[in-house]
């Protein structure tokens, strides 16, 4: 069986260890597939795929999880490099993300620069590698750990993340998306996506893709 068919909204989750890349694809899939760590180490160490089966979804959705940025797994960069030469070791054709959801914690009250979320224009030729030219429009900045803080707090992060840091990024057209740890708003925030999918020009062949 294929790993993706030409229809297939392929959607990548990237973002810090422990900002709940995991948790968001259990939630997603209504299933425990993807392992979530519960200690402080690094949890997820190699890119998997799942396809979302839930008949509540989207059915021709594949989440894909990758190891967080740190330390050991390197950059940001290191890790979107990694998804790269993954999508091109597991097809055949050239296989366009139709989108990356970048995850930043809004309990976090510092970002680095080196943090994807924290400069991700810095990011834009891989996204373009990844998403093709129209890359912006296929970024989604997905903040997490809405219950660890006030909500003023966090809307106040928010509101200074899109006016500084995400500002080019949302002008030209990246959303950003506010998810509350449940499956309602896993759900949502895949139905934008397969929303924004189903609008664009498509860019895979009709034959499909295939796995190597
Ligand atoms: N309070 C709270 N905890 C969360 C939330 N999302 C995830 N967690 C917890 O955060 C911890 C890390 O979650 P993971 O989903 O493993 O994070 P990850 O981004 O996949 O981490 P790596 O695999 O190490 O990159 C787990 O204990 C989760 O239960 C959230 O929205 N709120
Ligand atoms: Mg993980």
């Amino acid at each position: 069986m294929p790993l993706f068919t030409a229809d297939d909204i392929i959607i990548v989750v990237v973002g810090p260890s422990g900002s709940g890349k995991s948790s968001f694809i259990n939630k997603a899939t209504g299933s425990e597939v993807a392992d979530v760590g519960h200690r402080l180490s690094r949890c997820t160490g190699e890119i998997k795929a799942t396809r979302v089966t839930n008949h509540s979804q989207p059915s021709n959705v594949v989440l894909v999880d990758t190891p967080g940025f740190d330390d050991a797994v390197g950059s940001s960069d290191q890790v979107l490099r990694r998804v790269s030469d993954w999508l091109e070791e597991v097809c055949e054709t050239k296989v366009l993300l139709s989108a990356i959801l970048c995850f930043h914690r809004i309990s976090d009250n510092r970002i680095s620069d080196n943090d994807i979320t924290g400069a991700p224009l810095k990011h834009l030729s891989m996204f373009r590698k990844l998403c093709g030219e129209d890359a912006v429009s296929h970024i989604v900045l997905t903040t997490t750990m809405w219950d660890e803080v006030e909500e003023a707090v966090g809307r106040k992060r928010l509101a200074e993340l899109e006016s500084i840091q995400w500002k080019g990024m949302v002008q030209s057209g990246s959303s950003s998306f506010c998810y509350w740890n449940t499956k309602e708003s896993a759900r949502e925030l895949l139905q934008i996506v397969a929303g924004q999918t189903a609008q664009r020009p498509k860019t895979r062949s009709p034959q499909g893709v295939r796995p190597r």
